[in-house]
Parts: structure tokens; C-alpha cells; sequence
């Protein structure tokens, strides 16, 4: 199973492919390194979201990187996902783990409390964020800033990405503020050529 040494994290929104097939996206993705994804596709219902995830399942598994399904476990568990990445209104942390002892989980958090409070529940690693104004508009709120990445940063032990408005070029201040990696959305998959950027993202990260 990956830990999540990975660096950059590629979180999916079909809406965003500019017509294109998802899981086509990704896969092109993964050719170019990528080695980790989470679907997130939260408006997706069930039965077309699983479809998605067992076909995100096998174009991960093919070249072994990790997948992450964001909330449902029961998809997580059923199509054999990696990890569980987990919003504030799922089950807390232990829950999720008695249910899915073998699933990394990643806690997705907009402040240095819930930063600590999913730290001490267990998390694997933290989502911080948005950090900088985003694409898909205000619906995470307000930008929070590369001073309150770095205070997240701060005050838990356990690895962050930094999200929201995410591109190459802001990767260096991120990783300044002591990110341990990025998670994407629009920067990639609106990409012309979404191999390109995410090699580019590697190259940046130092993972390339
Ligand atoms: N959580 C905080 S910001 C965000 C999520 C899911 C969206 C990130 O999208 P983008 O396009 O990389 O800014």
C-alpha cells in the first residue's frame, strides 16, 4: 500500500476535464508520474460514482499508485481503495478506522484546531486549505493564506498538503511555508495538457 510520501495529490472534478473522460485524464496523469488521486466527485450518485472509482481503481493499480475516495467508505472498501480522505461530516477518525483498519486517511481541515484535533483522532496526513483563492470560487471559503499553511504546518507532526488555487508557480512559497506537498484540482485537469503540468508539479515538488 503507498504511504503518503507522495507530494502531489490530484483530487478529480469531472466537471473540469473540458469534456474529456476522467478516468483518461488521470490516466494520463499517471503516465507522467502522478502517484496519487482522489475522487471526490461528491454530487456523482452511488452507482455512477463506484463505476468511476473502480475504473480510477484500475488505471491506479496498473502503474501502483494510491487511491483515495473522498467520504464513502463503503466505495473505498468496495473497489479496494487505499485511503479514505475524510470532510467534516463523516464519522470521526476512529470510527472510520475500526470499520477500515487498513485504509490511510487523510483529514481534510481549514483550521490549526481541527489540524490538532484530527492529528490526536489519528489522521495520516492533512489537508489545509483553500491557501489561496480558487477557480472554483468561494464555495471553501476564504483564502486563508501561506501564514496559516505554515501555522497548520506548525502546530501537528503529521505530513500537509496544501490546497485550494494551487499551481507550479506557488508550489515554492507552499513548501516554504513547510507543505510536505500539493493537492490539485483545476491547475491540471483544466490543462490543455494535463501531462505537461503535472510533470512540471513534479519537477517543482523535487519528486520528479
Ligand atoms: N478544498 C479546499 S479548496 C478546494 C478544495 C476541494 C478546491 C481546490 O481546487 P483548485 O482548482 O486546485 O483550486
Amino acid at each position: 500500500m503507498p504511504d503518503p510520501s507522495f507530494r502531489l495529490y490530484l483530487v478529480t472534478d469531472r466537471r473540469q476535464t473540458g469534456g474529456r473522460l476522467l478516468a483518461e485524464v488521470v490516466e494520463e496523469c499517471l503516465a507522467a508520474g502522478l502517484r496519487a488521486v482522489q475522487l471526490r466527485e461528491k454530487d456523482l450518485p452511488d452507482a455512477e460514482f463506484l463505476a468511476l472509482a473502480h475504473s480510477l481503481r484500475e488505471v491506479t493499480r496498473r502503474v501502483g499508485a494510491g487511491l483515495f475516495i473522498n467520504g464513502r467508505l463503503d466505495a473505498a472498501l468496495a473497489v479496494g481503495a487505499d485511503g479514505l480522505q475524510r470532510g467534516h461530516d463523516a464519522p470521526p477518525i476512529p470510527v472510520l478506522r475500526l470499520r477500515a483498519p487498513g485504509l490511510i486517511i487523510g483529514a481534510s481541515v481549514h483550521s490549526v484546531d481541527e489540524a490538532r484535533a484530527a492529528e490526536r483522532d489519528g489522521a495520516d496526513f492533512i489537508v489545509f486549505g483553500p491557501v489561496y483563492d480558487t477557480p472554483s470560487k468561494r464555495a471553501y471559503g476564504p483564502p486563508q493564506g501561506v501564514d496559516a499553511l505554515a501555522n497548520v504546518v506548525k502546530a501537528v507532526s503529521v505530513r500537509v498538503f496544501a490546497i485550494g488555487g494551487i499551481t507550479a508557480d506557488r508550489v515554492a512559497a507552499v513548501r516554504a511555508a513547510g507543505a510536505h506537498g500539493v493537492a490539485v484540482i483545476s491547475a491540471i485537469l483544466t490543462a490543455e495538457r494535463p501531462s505537461e503540468i503535472t510533470k512540471k508539479f513534479l519537477e517543482v515538488l523535487g519528486s520528479a
